[in-house]
């Protein structure tokens, strides 16, 4: 006898033989129209076919240029950046800082935008990788500024900034990320990207073409509209030739993206070694010629509106990241909240299956508890949850529950084991541990849910919970027996 497979197979296979006739008879169908057609446009006047033919071509092509476009899409130009108003931002720090969340860097940064708002000095960014000649470029534009190191936001990195004046009279500020380990490279990044959005004017300073990194650097930075200069530094090395050819080409790419690209030769020092007549070597730095008039002259075209007029973009940059941060803060703190919330919850289960004066074999939900525990979970999350869903997640929790009561009390069982103490304290223990186990797990598939999705979804709450009653990973099995041994010294004292 055949098997089931086998016929299957064989189904499958006349089917798609089928098919594959079909699509023969098909194209033939298509050859012979078009064949027809050819015959028939052959015997029409020449310029009706030549018509014909160049409206055949021009669908053809416009069909082939639609293909091109949905799978080549072209590169956009980055979106403006859409930032909170000042008022909301305002009223996302308090309400955090009620929540007793630490907002000390979200308010060091506003106050440092007034400040800089208030001072009415231009301030420029001087941005790009290590290397690349920042330091170089803020001593040829500054010469002889001293550093004043601002220590922002609470971070114990430092920006530097040099206060200069340029040739038209124009007070700027020049502000430098100094680093040079590795180790720290992702904090410096970091904290030139925040100085960035603090900035009026973004100097973009490269030694060479830009990697994909740079360019999506280059292009988040104009997400903001503020004046984006590219400055391509070092050029003495390149040579003319191909300083001007990579000239053209990052003009080509990014004229749309920056306000002004120049090349520069910021200077730096570099080591020579004069022989004297008599053989000896002896070597000195010496500093290399600058030029960078140019770059000076796109500061100043970009920087003549003043500090005022150029205020709005560097003010939506700074809130943009701020809402950005709060948003990242809101998440812990709910989450810590949550987390509170769970652990009380859990010790109360304890503290109830160890009362009980003859716990069942089977393991169901303590309904009034875990209503409440997901009531203040919403409350937490801001989700608006109906008593009837708490009802409806509850009774389909308890009956799979039923069905994994074995598994749930052996791994109670095996907790007792593991850990030190436990085993002494008796039968009850592991109902309690089990119950902390079911609370804890109910209580982190709900936060998942609602922190998620900003909605109670009840299928993918109870496939969180039945994954977290399974995975009793040590650490949360050590958490929750400690909760045990805790609540029976405690009750065992009443
Ligand atoms: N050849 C050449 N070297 C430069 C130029 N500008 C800077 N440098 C050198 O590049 C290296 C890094 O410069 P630096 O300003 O410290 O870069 P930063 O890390 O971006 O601040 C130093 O050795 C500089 O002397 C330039 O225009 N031409
Ligand atoms: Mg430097």
């Amino acid at each position: 006898m055949p098997s089931t497979n086998r016929r299957v197979r064989l189904l499958t296979l006349a089917i798609v033989a089928l098919l594959l006739a079909a699509l023969l008879w098909m194209l033939l169908g298509a050859l012979r129209s078009a064949v027809a057609l050819w015959h028939e446009l052959s015997d029409l006047p020449t310029w009706l076919s030549v018509s014909l033919g160049l409206l055949v071509a021009a669908v053809a092509g416009g069909g082939i240029w639609l293909g091109w476009r949905v799978l080549h899409p072209r590169a956009r130009k980055q979106k403006p950046v859409v930032a909170p108003t000042r008022p909301e931002i305002d009223e996302r720090i308090a309400r955090l800082e009620q929540q007793r969340a630490d907002t000390s860097q979200l308010e060091a940064e506003l106050r440092e935008l007034d400040k800089r708002r208030h001072e009415g000095d231009v301030y420029v960014a001087v941005f790009g990788e290590i290397s690349a000649g920042k330091s170089s470029v803020i001593r040829a534009l500054a010469p002889g500024a001293q550093a004043q190191v601002d220590v922002l936001g609470g971070t114990t990195r430092a920006v530097e900034h040099y206060r200069s004046t340029l040739k038209n009279g124009r007070e700027v500020v020049l502000s430098d990320v100094p680093g040079t380990r590795e180790a720290d490279a992702a904090a410096r990044e970091a904290l030139a990207r925040d100085e960035a959005l603090r900035a009026h004017l973004v100097l973009y300073i490269c030694a060479g073409d830009l990697t994909r990194e740079q360019d999506a650097e280059l292009r988040w930075l104009d997400g903001f509209g503020k004046p984006l200069i590219l400055a391509l530094n070092k050029i003495d090395q390149l040579g003319e030739h191909d300083a001007s050819a990579l000239d053209s080409a990052l003009r080509t790419r990014y004229c749309d993206v920056v306000d002004a690209q120049v090349l520069v030769s910021a200077g730096g020092s570099e080591q020579v070694e004069k022989v004297h007549a008599d053989g000896s070597k002896e070597s000195h730095s010496r500093a290399r010629p600058v030029q960078i008039d140019a770059l000076l002259a796109a500061i100043t075209r970009l920087s003549a509106r003043g500090a005022e007029a150029l205020e709005p973009a560097r003010e939506t940059a700074v809130l943009g990241a701020l809402s950005q941060r709060a948003g990242e803060l809101e998440t812990s703190t709910r989450a810590t909240q949550a987390q509170t919330l769970i652990t009380s919850y859990t010790r109360r289960a304890i503290v109830g299956a160890m009362a009980a004066v003859a716990p069942g074999s089977d393991l169901v939900i303590q309904g009034t508890l875990a209503t409440a525990l997901i009531r203040e979970l919403a409350r937490t999350y801001d989700v608006a949850i109906r008593e009837i869903d708490i009802d409806a997640f509850l009774k389909q929790a308890s009956l799979s529950l039923r069905a994994s009561t074995a598994i749930v009390l052996a791994i109670a069982g095996n907790a007792m084991k593991a850990f030190p103490g436990l085993g002494t304290l008796g039968g009850g223990v592991v109902h309690a541990i089990a119950y902390g186990l079911i609370f804890d797990s109910l209580g982190r598939a709900v936060a998942t849910t609602l922190a998620e999705q900003q909605q109670f979804d009840q299928v993918h709450a109870s496939a969180t919970l039945k994954k977290l009653l399974a995975q009793t990973s040590g650490e949360r099995m050590r958490e929750i027996a400690a909760l045990a041994l805790r609540a029976h010294q405690e009750y065992d004292l009443k």
